[in-house]
């Protein structure tokens, strides 16, 4: 046996002892706090999270439908709203024993640019826009990309419509992404506008709702649950000190079924993390023209013979959207 394969061996039982260690002391924790044995091992969901912790929802057993806080096994750290999940409950707190296998995960940037897991097992990615605060420069590109990535179906929501003006530049921007074919909504979390039709889109699914600050992704939430789950923020408070009302990404159970994953809004959403390739799939219009340029490595800026370019010129893109795609491949990273 080499020395190599020794140290690895040995690296390898290193970690198991460690881990083995953590698991006992998150045991322990919740059996301490509980001042009794952990009960029975069942199904569960992450129904929000902060910091080390979670709120564990029940899905069988004694505590099916509860929520409990929970510790969580340290290599179980990087599990969020939405996960599945075994756990223990406890008599105040319980602990996580594992998880499950995801369907879809959505991650985004934190505020440090880093990408973070943000929820999981969604299949629709809400995208909601208001006239005030007014959507930011590409802002509907960005996370249609990241929902594309994800494999996630996006729903385009303007909010608001009590507060729209004759003149307000934003339906014509939602119109656009109806145009493009992406399902869009139009409705007022103040006065009930266009509920109905939320309602029923949102049906049956598990919905992530996202946006930036204060275009009302709480006020929606509780509009739809008929109550105040949801802690909802003064605008002119929020966007003053850049302060986000929302801090902790938390699920809701809608009362016609399904459920919506309630999330911080963040200021710049950055999509420097992800691909050339994810970046075009981001752009569906732009989909039956790839492979038809004359370059194959063709970054649809500036090349002759770019199939994308000349679809463009000919009116069949969009300028608006190329000129996005052309500023978001310039932040890449890589
Ligand atoms: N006029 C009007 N105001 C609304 C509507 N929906 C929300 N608001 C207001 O917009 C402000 C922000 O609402 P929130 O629901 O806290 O916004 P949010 O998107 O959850 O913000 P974060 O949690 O910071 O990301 C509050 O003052 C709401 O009362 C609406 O349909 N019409
Ligand atoms: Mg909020
Ligand atoms: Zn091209």
């Amino acid at each position: 046996m080499s020395r190599r394969t020794l140290s690895d061996q040995q690296r390898r039982r290193v970690q198991q002892q460690r881990e083995r260690s953590r698991h006992n002391e998150a045991e322990s924790a919740a059996e301490t706090l509980s001042g009794t044995n952990l009960g029975d091992e069942q199904h569960g969901v992450i129904a929000a999270r902060f910091g080390a912790q979670v709120i564990v929802e029940g899905r069988d057993g004694s505590h099916a439908g509860q929520r409990q806080r929970c510790h969580l096994r340290t290599h179980l750290d990087h599990l969020v709203c939405g996960d599945r999940v075994t756990w223990r409950p406890g008599l105040e707190q319980g602990v996580v024993t594992a998880d499950l296998a995801r369907d879809s995960l959505l991650e985004r940037p934190d505020s440090r640019g880093l990408l973070r897991p943000m929820a999981a097992n969604i299949d629709r990615m809400v995208i909601v826009i208001a006239p005030h605060p007014e959507p930011f420069a590409n802002l509907i590109d960005r996370y249609l990309v990241v929902a594309e990535t994800a494999g996630i179906t996006p729903l385009l929501l303007l909010n608001k419509h009590d507060l729209l003006s004759h003149d307000s530049p934003v339906p014509a921007l939602l119109q656009r992404y109806t145009s493009l074919g992406y399902e869009t909504l139009t409705v007022s979390s103040r006065n009930g506008y266009g509920l109905d039709a939320l309602r029923l889109a949102l049906r049956g699914h598990t919905a992530v709702i996202t946006g930036q600050s204060g275009v009302g992704k709480s006020s929606l939430v509780n509009a739809l649950l008929g109550n105040e789950a949801a802690r909802i923020g003064a605008l002119s408070e929020a966007a003053d000190k850049g302060r986000h009302t929302t801090s902790m990404t938390e699920l809701y159970h809608l009362p016609e079924g399904g459920e919506l994953i309630d999330s911080p809004g963040i200021r710049e959403f950055s999509v420097s993390h992800i691909s050339r390739e994810q970046l075009l799939a981001g752009f569906i219009e732009f989909q039956p023209w790839l492979g038809q340029c004359r370059f194959r490595d063709c970054s649809h800026t500036v090349e002759p013979g770019c199939a994308i370019l000349e679809a463009a010129g000919k009116g069949e893109i969009l300028p608006e959207r190329l000129e996005s795609y052309r500023l978001l491949l310039a932040s890449l990273d890589g």
